[in-house]
């Protein structure tokens, strides 16, 4: 079993409610993942996702080695047949391999270079551990994906709901730097498998890629987007269309009190890291109203969740 986006859930409400199970009792199944180790790969910065499936895994009883690309470790090739005569030192086949001899599993970040589409769409350094490692992968956010934000996301939106069908609103936002559209990708898969009346808001030229938002609504107007929305959940990405690229930097599009105040005093959520005032406002973020901090503490019962049954699917 592998867990590399949201089409790997096969019930999200199935997995939402085990997940809410975990966090009850999260050391219920501390012997389950004794002796075996989970390798954590990183070939960009993290927090919140290195901590918390570090955590999760302490609470399953495993081992934990992690590494970074970013700084340490040997630049990979990927591609096959190379003629490594360039900058990449170790072909991913080997690498692969090697660390699959350490790990029972091994979890990877490979964020968008946001350079060649194509490229990104192929998700390259993930389809390489997939083709090459012997053990069970986890994406930690991919080029397309971060499907264990998402799992959290689902988590919390469950938590704070107070109806059965709650408005929830993914608005874009400004950001001085070109990010990945992973983050929205995978909340828009997700609210897919759910039952909500699930409205995304952005510059026109915005869109996300339609083989993800299919029939998604998408609602042009900020302000007719919040209204009446339970629960706001704030996101910038670069330009899909003109991809990687910056097209709009306008702060009206920043989530302020006076835009929450069209809403059904919803809640705000962002998966954080997040630039204050320039996403948001700081009276926003510091509200009552700011669910941003529990959903960072359910990315440990979603990684749980994860690693549990990839666990339990090897016994
Ligand atoms: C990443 C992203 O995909 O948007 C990770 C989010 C979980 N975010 C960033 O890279 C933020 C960088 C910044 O400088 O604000």
């Amino acid at each position: 079993m592998n867990f590399i986006s949201l089409k790997d859930i096969d019930s999200l409400s199935k997995w939402v409610s085990e997940a809410l199970e975990i966090k009850k009792n999260p050391l219920k199944k501390k012997k389950l993942g004794q002796d075996k180790t989970l390798g954590l790969l990183f070939f960009n910065p993290s927090l919140r996702t290195r901590l918390s499936t570090q955590k999760a895994a302490l609470n399953l009883g495993m081992n934990v080695i992690v590494m970074n690309f970013t700084n340490e470790g040997w630049s990979l090739e990927f591609e096959d047949g190379a003629v490594m005569n360039q900058g990449a030192t170790e072909h991913i086949k080997e690498a692969a391999e090697v660390i699959s001899q350490y790990c029972d599993a091994i979890a990877i970040r490979a964020f968008a270079e946001l350079i060649d589409r194509e490229k990104d769409n192929s998700e390259v350094v993930i389809s390489g551990f997939l083709k090459y490692a012997t053990v069970p992968i986890i994406n930690m956010e991919s080029a397309t994906g971060h499907p264990l934000q998402a799992l959290a996301d689902a988590i919390t939106i469950e938590e704070f709901k107070s109806n059965q069908r709650p408005k929830v609103v993914l608005t874009w936002a400004p950001h001085p730097k070109a990010l990945p559209q992973a983050v929205p990708n995978s909340f828009v898969e997700m609210m897919q498998l759910q039952e909500a009346d699930f409205v995304s808001t952005h510059p026109k030229g915005y869109e996300l890629n339609p083989a993800v938002t299919k029939d998604s609504k998408i609602e042009y107007n900020q302000n007719k987007a919040f209204e009446n929305a339970d629960f706001i959940y704030a996101k910038n990405w670069s330009n899909y269309n003109e991809y990687g690229k910056i097209k709009n930097s306008d702060t009206n599009w920043t989530v302020t009190s006076e835009k929450m105040k069209l809403t059904n005093n919803a809640k705000f959520m962002h998966c954080l890291p997040v630039r204050r005032n320039v996403i948001v406002a700081d009276e926003v973020i510091d509200s009552n109203n700011s669910i941003v901090i529990n959903q960072a503490n359910n990315r440990t019962y979603s990684a749980q969740l994860v690693i549990q049954k990839i666990l339990q699917d090897g016994k």
